[in-house]
């Protein structure tokens, strides 16, 4: 039987991840982002986050974990980025993907579609990567981040995504059924007709494309809803559900 992970957030924990995954014989791991893929210290140099994480890294309480699966990752993973990432290697990749960054090791980059191979054939699983910031999202004042340019070198400016972005992964889905959409950015969710978390944009994305389900990540919550015919799940930090091959039933390992 072939089964998928979903998990996200796990800042930095990839010796847990890779325990959990290989203990359920996982085939295949999509993460909705803040996974932190940090290589060596030298990727902390555009890694933005609080500066306690970073101390972290650089004392060694925060093991660089992932610098031990450089020569390949042991189940295949699927992964976008959210907003505290290793931009300055993240951002090479920032085209339509994915990419396979390591071996095993794949990255959507801004966006990208693919299919993976399960047990009952190919599911369609597209993905969204960053961050919606109110004024640098917006497509007339986007600009791409940049290490060496003055306003944009902050690595905060690569966490936030491109309206224009949006507009792609939709063309680039065109044509076809989208069974899983990964986010690390919640379409909007309100209350009383005020806003709790999430943006517009991204539930204009959901309602473009109609996958069957989409897995949110950055709220550390575990939350779940319909829009139209998407079940849209948020996945809650340090916990994971397996997608059976008949996908539907999700449970809580
Ligand atoms: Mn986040």
């Amino acid at each position: 039987m072939k089964k998928i992970l979903l998990t996200t957030d796990n800042h930095g924990k990839h010796k847990t991840l890779y325990e959990n995954a290989v203990k359920n014989d996982v085939t295949t791991i999509l993460q909705c982002g803040d996974l932190e893929p940090i290589r060596s210290l030298d990727d902390l140099q555009h890694f933005p986050a609080p500066s306690k994480f970073v101390c972290e890294y650089k004392s060694g309480d925060r093991p660089l974990e992932f610098a031990e699966y450089l020569k390949g990752v042991p189940v295949p993973t699927y992964t976008i980025s959210g907003n505290h990432e290793p931009f300055g290697w993240l951002e090479q990749f920032r085209s339509r993907g994915p990419h396979e960054l390591v071996p095993n090791f794949f990255y959507f980059g801004n966006y990208g579609v693919t299919e993976i191979e399960t047990g009952v054939g190919k599911l369609t699983v597209a993905g969204f990567s960053k961050i919606f910031h109110e004024e640098h999202s917006l497509a007339e004042n986007f600009q791409p981040w940049h290490p060496k340019r003055r306003k944009l070198c902050s690595p905060k400016r690569a966490a936030y995504f491109n309206e224009a972005d949006i507009h792609a992964l939709i063309d680039a889905c065109r044509g076809r059924e989208v069974d899983i959409l990964l986010l690390h950015e919640n379409p909007a969710k309100y209350h009383g007709g005020k806003l709790e978390y999430g943006c517009d944009l991204i539930t204009d994305l959901v309602k473009a494309l109609l996958p069957k389900i989409a897995f949110c990540g950055h709220m550390h919550f575990a939350a779940e809803r319909m829009i139209d015919s998407t079940r849209v799940v948020n996945l809650p930090i340090n916990q994971y559900f397996i997608l059976e091959e008949e996908w539907g039933d999700l449970w809580e390992k």
